[in-house]
């Protein structure tokens, strides 16, 4: 009798275990690259078709005040993938540096996996990660399945990773989406470039995906071609409608008074590929084409739910969309991004969780939630404990409609100041108020460093873009000066609520002194805990490293 008394123990705890197991939602990532909140109908943009992320957004939550954290590729990511600060976790491309082994451990993908996640890694990365960082293999053997390619895609993947040679498509999208159906559906198109070891995802793991778009961004929307293999969406789309201007552009040409002092902000260092919004002809022909890109991506989501319903997983997978940061049009004649105005800062993020009550889903979220706070998320999603090294904090009780909100001051930051003219820059704000503070721009202009180049012969590319073992030093004052004292050169004050496209600054207005010297206050704070005490947890990632391990390091 006891004898079986205790095997029918082990049966239950055997059933308990495996039911509990088969409870661990599967989560579905989708970042976009360079999406200004308002690229969505459901954020208010009444000229895009997003049907199918609206949709995701009234079935779950959208949250309207979420930010990144710092307004650029490569440290954004790093930041939602370690849920920490830049100025914690030091990467970026002006850094000189690559994730440590020690650090990537500790990212959502890494910790997801060691606690039973089947993962799965599809589209762009732009984060080096590993000693050599890009070219370390790290990345490509952190994933159960691996369709990606480093650093940017274009919008015709195939002409520049050679990954994606076996997809039927040729367009981003709908090749990332080949990688989908790969990677989530058994019977789909097997792709012979994708890495994976297993032969087909296992249906007893919870599954972790994360798609990452290089689009709307300007690397692959200023390589569409209209082809005619093209997909109508990206060749006829938007062309015949009237599509006004945003509000506030303002032409080159018509800049009468810089929006930042021209020794601050150096607009004539700009990269090139943000001149198009230097007129209204040519801000409307990109504009149009992030349009269709939206679309495309739009398209991509409907599917992947559709198919997620077919093969009975919709129920069980949580869905989290959101962007890795914003982008000027043209709007107070700025382009490009690495500011921390709210055209760079802000960013959509939906959450359908489709185990909550359809009832209980369904609204918006003004709580102010950060892109750090993904990966807390995730890994609660997935009952996985969280490390110290996390800054962010898990929104989950936002998504079920609790009303306790992670933070009152939200930091951004901007660390990439170079040759392309953009200033060190801060901004803490809460809901109604935000103060920016900006440093000294000592860096060397690209104009002077390409007239070098041409001069002495040196490949313009290689003089603008290498970075160098001095960078690591540079970079390293810029993390720590404004800790140490250092004082700004310029600053902002913005009445958020009633001017949220940040055109007034009100910075000399008396009455505001309290609010002023709050935020300053805050500032101090929140500057403090964002890097934290630890040294930070990189490789030395330069061209004089690289010449050491006979490797040489493409600029991404
Ligand atoms: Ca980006």
């Amino acid at each position: 009798m006891e004898k079986l008394k205790h095997i029918l123990y082990v049966i239950f705890f055997a059933i308990y275990a495996f039911a509990n197991a088969q409870e661990k939602p599967n989560i579905v990532f989708i970042l976009t690259d360079d999406q200004s909140y308002n690229m969505l109908g459901c954020t208010g943009n009444s000229i895009v078709q997003t049907p199918n992320i609206d949709k995701l957004a009234k079935e779950g939550v959208l949250f309207t005040n979420a930010h990144i954290t710092s307004a650029i590729c490569t440290p954004s990511r790093t930041s939602i993938l370690l849920g920490q600060f830049e100025r914690k976790h030091a990467v970026n491309f002006n850094s000189g540096t690559s994730v440590s082994d020690e650090a990537w451990q500790n990212s959502f993908p890494m910790l997801m996996r060691s606690a039973g996640y089947y993962t799965g890694w599809i589209g762009k990365n732009h984060v080096p990660i590993g000693k050599g960082g890009y070219e370390s293999g790290v990345m490509e053997k952190s994933f159960d399945y691996w369709y990606a390619g480093h650093g940017h895609l274009g919008f015709y993947p195939k002409e520049i990773h050679e990954i994606f040679n076996d997809a039927i498509a040729d367009t981003q999208v709908e090749v990332i989406q080949e990688g989908v159906d790969d990677f989530i559906d058994s019977n789909a198109r097997k792709l012979k470039g994708a890495i994976h070891f297993l032969e087909k995802r296992p249906d007893n793991k919870p599954f972790l995906l994360s798609i990452n778009f290089n689009l709307p961004h300007g690397a692959s929307t200023s390589t569409m071609k209209m082809k005619p293999t093209d997909d109508a969406i990206y060749k006829t789309m938007y062309r015949d409608m009237e599509i006004p201007l945003p509000e506030g552009y303002i032409a080159k040409a018509a800049i009468k008074t810089p929006k930042l002092p021209a020794d601050l902000l150096r607009a004539e260092d700009r990269q090139s590929g943000y001149n198009y919004i230097d007129t209204p002809q040519a801000q409307k022909e990109r504009y149009i084409r992030q349009l269709e890109a939206m679309t495309g991506i739009d398209r991509l989501v409907g599917k992947l739910q559709k198919k997620l319903h077919d093969l009975k997983l919709d129920n069980n997978t949580i869905i989290i969309f959101t962007s890795d940061h914003g982008l000027f049009m043209g709007e107070q004649g700025l382009g490009g991004k690495a500011l921390c105005y709210e055209k760079t800062t802000h960013v959509p993020i939906i959450i359908l969780d489709p185990r909550l009550k359809k009832k209980s889903r369904g609204f918006v979220s003004n709580a102010l939630v950060q892109t750090i706070d993904l990966a807390p998320t995730m890994l609660t999603y997935g009952g996985v404990s969280l490390p110290n090294s996390f800054q962010g904090k898990s929104i989950i009780n936002l998504v079920e409609g609790k009303k306790e909100e992670p933070r009152t001051y939200l930091l951004t930051e901007n660390l990439w100041s170079t040759q392309f003219g953009n200033p060190r820059c801060e901004a803490v704000q809460d809901k109604e108020w935000k103060y920016i503070r900006y440093y000294k721009n000592n860096t060397i202009s690209a104009s002077k460093k390409i007239k070098v180049a041409k001069q002495f012969g040196i490949p313009i590319n290689k003089m603008l873009y290498v970075v160098h073992d001095i960078d690591l030093v540079t970079y390293r004052d810029f993390v720590e000066s404004p800790l140490q004292g250092e004082q700004p050169v310029y600053e902002e004050l913005y009445h958020l609520k009633t001017d949220p496209q940040e055109f007034d600054n009100v910075i000399e207005d008396s009455k505001n002194e309290a609010v002023l010297n709050r935020l300053k206050s805050a500032w101090k704070t929140e500057i403090t805990k964002a890097r934290g005490t630890e040294a930070p947890k990189v490789y030395r990632y330069t061209a004089e490293s690289q010449l050491e391990s006979n490797m040489i390091i493409e600029p991404k």
